[in-house]
């Protein structure tokens, strides 16, 4: 019987709507097996999936379902991180309500992700946009808050003058806003912020804890908390040239031991000696403001032309009073870090370098590289920071420089003075360690968010809106006529009593960064049904963590560094008894596709465009036109450059099966994926391919013994052997993600399943018992091994090998390791103790049949040159000693 063509868009519906009434993928939390948590990182509902998505969650699916054959408990969660600005623009632009838009974008979301059928527990979903959720996260924040891990701050705050809000220093790239592009301004300001940094050091240690994590990951992670070890120095002042009798400048530095290399000091435009250098020197006060104007985010500072203004106070170096430094105003010094002064040492500082080269004001190197001559060596363009010995330092010279760091901190620590304004002395140096991670602010001038629940009294200042009165919802009557915070501009909503005294107050109507939203929504998948907290704790302390996470490089930093603390504060708050919450870490590659321009330089989708392949390569045609198009760059797929492919498109041509297939077997997982329409049609060209053998092996089953033959001859051992290898290749496989690979090893099995059909005499099958008893185990391990990545073809197959249930529901084939075992091995031959050659024997060779092959060798004839064998000695598995 030759089969019908696998009909994909029949069949999968009918599995996805099987699946749902069965309700196979919902976990229980009383489930006592063993738990698995996979979870990727939920989507933004923008509306429509990407591929991006499609490959995200089969990554999952693939974990999720192996994890199930496997007999664990698999939660498989799905929701939605449903607010943000999008909402907002989409209320400005089309005017439509945030919440209509949200929930309508949701529901379109939903169907496409069903048809890629994922197995998802859907009973455990929500939005965070839904009161059901946030109402919990008020309560945590104001748990957070009698905690003291939420404080109200006044700070220098990152102003996006485009979406009118207040971004946090993770969200300004280069100078800008990561949304709207627009340059970002700073402003002064109260705001909410969590209190990280409390969990700054702990935050760093653990990492070397989360060893299922990539390192690249790990190393933002520990640049991103940024530790460093220095001093705090207090130099003191030139009183004849102060501004107002400032007594003294504390600076922070890593480098004590460049102290001799001193050249010259320098100060934020925004530190307090500045501005009151500026209230007596208008050129120095004009010189503050236009340094400011380029804004003080780092990557700005960083490629901005340094720039200096001589104040004229002096500092004295703290190891010579006679020792006078000028001290600058310097546009690379930042406020926000160390004492926002430092002293420069241009000979190993590269930005301290460039400055004495613009000013003239020369440099000393005191640390001299191994093997260069002290007297000879000199710095002109390029700061020297590696290692060496201190030269030009007193007392230091000599010295490896963690010595001469050591000996500085010593020193310093012991010289007492006293502090201005005081009488007390204190020490003129003291240990520091710095960390560049801040509190993280999350107040947003937004209406898209989750209300933060206080509420500002003229009498009582903030009073945190009581817990019965939570949640605080969101009005729905808005209006967007008007820019900025909606909920401020609403006529009603911020008017309350003061909850203390009963007089006139307001709420808060800043909402939360979204990024908290999405710091502990893994932990409330656990109980999602709890109203009345944000989780159970003994549930949430049996599922979580989470065992498996996946999802772009592009969260490295924030979400997963939020969510690191989130969990920490969680702890201290008794929601949870965890510090981490992901055990494992996947970041997966995007997908690319070329892109393809016209003349004019407009963009065209590779929807519209016909690749032809010809004598000079490929050629891309217009296929509405015929005109040709340029083939571009591959690039990550984008709408700006219209490189993308539309996920329904693919499952409606090809079936979610080829997409899932095509994503999984063309790169490892962690690399980008190009998408190439020639290999999304290979796919599909094997999906055919394992429906016929399928279908012929089942044929062949029919015939085969009921019960398991004793022993299979060759051809029959050959095909188990065969099976039982890609079932341990693919199973080690899929643990570890190599999911390439594992494809790999189901093509190579499906060949050898092929191979072995291609003898039997068709239509009708003539196999011996054993060979056929052997095909169909092979053909039943096959769907299984393929199940995973295409479960609808799985479960089609299924069915036509006769099996009982739901391939989805079957338990992962058992490994029988002694087929896996190599039949034949090789030993080292030797002639009294000379290796002379090698013999490969049967595992099970009797040493008489070794002795045998090993004295019919010829290279053993010539080494005993005709002399008698005394004896033959068997090392077994290694070595076989003929002594003659
Ligand atoms: C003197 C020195 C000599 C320095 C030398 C470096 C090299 P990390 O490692 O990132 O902590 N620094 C301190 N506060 C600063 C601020 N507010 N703005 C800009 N720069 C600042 O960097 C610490 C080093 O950065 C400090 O050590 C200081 O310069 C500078 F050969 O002090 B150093
Ligand atoms: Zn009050």
């Amino acid at each position: 019987m030759t089969a019908e063509r696998y009909n994909a868009r029949e069949s999968e519906p009918r599995w996805q709507r099987l699946w749902d009434e069965k309700a196979i993928f919902a976990s229980k939390n009383d489930d006592p097996r063993p738990k698995y948590y996979v979870l990727e990182m939920f989507p933004y509902p923008s509306g429509r999936i990407h591929i991006g998505h499609v490959r995200n969650y089969t990554l999952g699916d693939v974990l999720a379902r192996f994890m199930r054959a496997r007999g664990y408990n698999v939660l498989h969660p799905m929701g939605w991180d449903a607010f943000g600005l999008p909402a907002e623009n989409a209320a400005i632009e089309r005017k439509v309500a945030p919440k209509a838009w949200t929930y309508d974008n949701i529901a379109a979301m939903k169907k496409q992700l069903r048809s890629i059928g994922l197995s998802l527990d859907w009973s455990r979903e929500f939005a965070t946009c839904d009161p059901s959720y946030y109402k919990h996260q008020q309560k945590m924040f104001l748990d957070m808050l009698r905690a003291g891990l939420a404080e109200r701050e006044k700070r220098k705050l990152n102003w996006d003058p485009v979406d009118m809000t207040v971004l946090a220093n993770e969200q300004v790239i280069d100078g800008r806003g990561w949304r709207s592009g627009a340059v970002v301004e700073q402003r002064e300001m109260s705001q909410w912020v969590f209190k990280i940094t409390k969990y700054s050091q702990e935050l760093l240690e653990a990492l070397d804890g989360l060893d299922r994590w990539p390192d690249k990951v790990r190393l933002m992670q520990r640049n991103w908390i940024g530790r460093s070890e220095g001093l705090l120095i207090r130099f003191a002042l030139d009183a004849a040239t102060t501004p107002a009798g400032e007594s003294e400048l504390k600076i922070f530095t890593t480098r004590p031991d460049t102290l001799f290399g001193a050249k010259f000091m320098a100060i934020s435009a925004d530190h307090p000696l500045a501005v009151a250098a500026a209230a007596k020197n208008p050129k120095l006060a004009e010189f503050i403001a236009d340094i400011k104007k380029i804004g003080t985010a780092q990557s700005i500072i960083d490629t901005a032309e340094k720039q200096g203004f001589d104040t004229g106070i002096k500092a004295v170096h703290p190891f010579d009073p006679n020792w006078k430094l000028p001290i600058y105003v310097a546009n690379f010094v930042l406020m926000e870090y160390g004492t926002g002064a430092i002293f420069g040492c241009p000979a190993h500082d590269q930005r301290d370098l460039d400055f004495v080269n613009k000013y003239n004001l020369g440099n000393t190197p005191v640390v001299c590289p191994e093997g260069q001559d002290p007297k000879t060596f000199v710095i002109t363009d390029v700061a020297y920071d590696g290692d060496g010995r201190m030269i030009n330092s007193r007392f230091l010279d000599g010295m490896t420089i963690e010595a001469a760091k050591e000996e500085v901190a010593k020193r310093l620590e012991t010289e007492l003075r006293a502090l201005p304004g005081e009488g007390r002395l204190a020490p003129v140096g003291e240990r520091q360690v710095n960390f560049r991670l801040r509190d993280w602010g999350i107040s947003r001038q937004r209406y898209w968010g989750c209300p933060i629940p206080v509420i500002h009294c003229p009498k009582c200042d903030v009073v945190p809106v009581p817990d019965d009165q939570l949640p605080v919802t969101l009005p729905e009557d808005v209006s967007f006529d008007k820019p900025g915070n909606a909920l401020d501009h609403h006529p009603t909503w911020k008017h309350v009593t003061c909850p203390k005294c009963g007089g006139k107050a307001v709420r808060e109507t800043d909402t939360m960064d979204t990024f908290v939203d999405s710091s502990w929504y893994f932990a409330r998948f656990t109980d999602p049904w709890n109203e009345d907290a944000p989780t159970t704790p003994a549930v949430a302390n049996r599922m979580m963590p989470v065992d498996q996470y996946i999802g772009g490089v592009e969260h490295a930093i924030l979400h997963l560094l939020y969510s690191r603390f989130f969990t920490r504060a969680m702890k201290a708050t008794g929601h949870i008894d965890m510090s981490e919450p992901f055990a494992g870490m996947f970041t997966q590659g995007m997908v690319v596709h070329e892109t393809y321009q016209k003349a004019d330089g407009s963009w065209v989708t590779p929807a519209e465009v016909k690749i032809e392949v010809g004598g000079n390569g490929r050629r891309a045609v217009l296929m509405a036109t015929g005109e040709d198009v340029a083939i571009g760059p591959i690039e990550k797929m984008s709408k700006s450059k219209k490189n993308t492919v539309d996920p329904d498109d693919i499952i409606a041509s090809y079936g979610a099966d080829v997409a899932r297939w095509f994503m999984l077997s063309d790169s490892p997982p962690d690399r980008d994926v190009i998408w190439s329409d020639e290999r999304v049609q290979g796919a599909s060209r094997f999906v055919q391919r394992l429906w016929r053998l399928v279908n012929e092996s089942a044929e062949i089953a029919k015939a085969a013994p009921a019960v398991r033959p004793a022993t299979f001859g060759p051809d029959a051992l050959a095909l188990r052997k065969a099976a039982h290898g890609a079932l341990d290749k693919v199973s080690s496989g899929v643990e570890r993600l190599h999911f390439n690979v594992c494809l790999a090893h189901i093509r190579e099995f499906a060949n050898a399943l092929s191979e072995v059909l291609a003898k039997g005499d068709k239509p009708a099958p003539d196999l011996a018992p054993d060979v056929s008893w052997a095909v169909k185990e092979a053909a039943t391990i096959l769907v299984q091994l393929f199940s995973p990545m295409m479960p609808h073809l799985a479960e089609e197959c299924w069915v036509v090998l006769g099996q009982a249930g739901l391939v989805s529901e079957a338990d992962w084939p058992q490994i029988e390791r002694d087929l896996l075992v190599e039949d034949s091995v090789t030993l080292v031959v030797q002639v009294n103790g000379k290796k002379r050659g090698d013999v490969t024997v049967p595992r099970a060779a009797q040493n008489a049949d070794i002795e045998a092959a090993v004295l019919a060798l010829d290279a053993v004839k010539a080494a005993l040159g005709g002399k008698p064998v005394r004896k033959v000695i068997v090392v077994p598995m290694r070595i076989v000693n003929v002594v003659g």
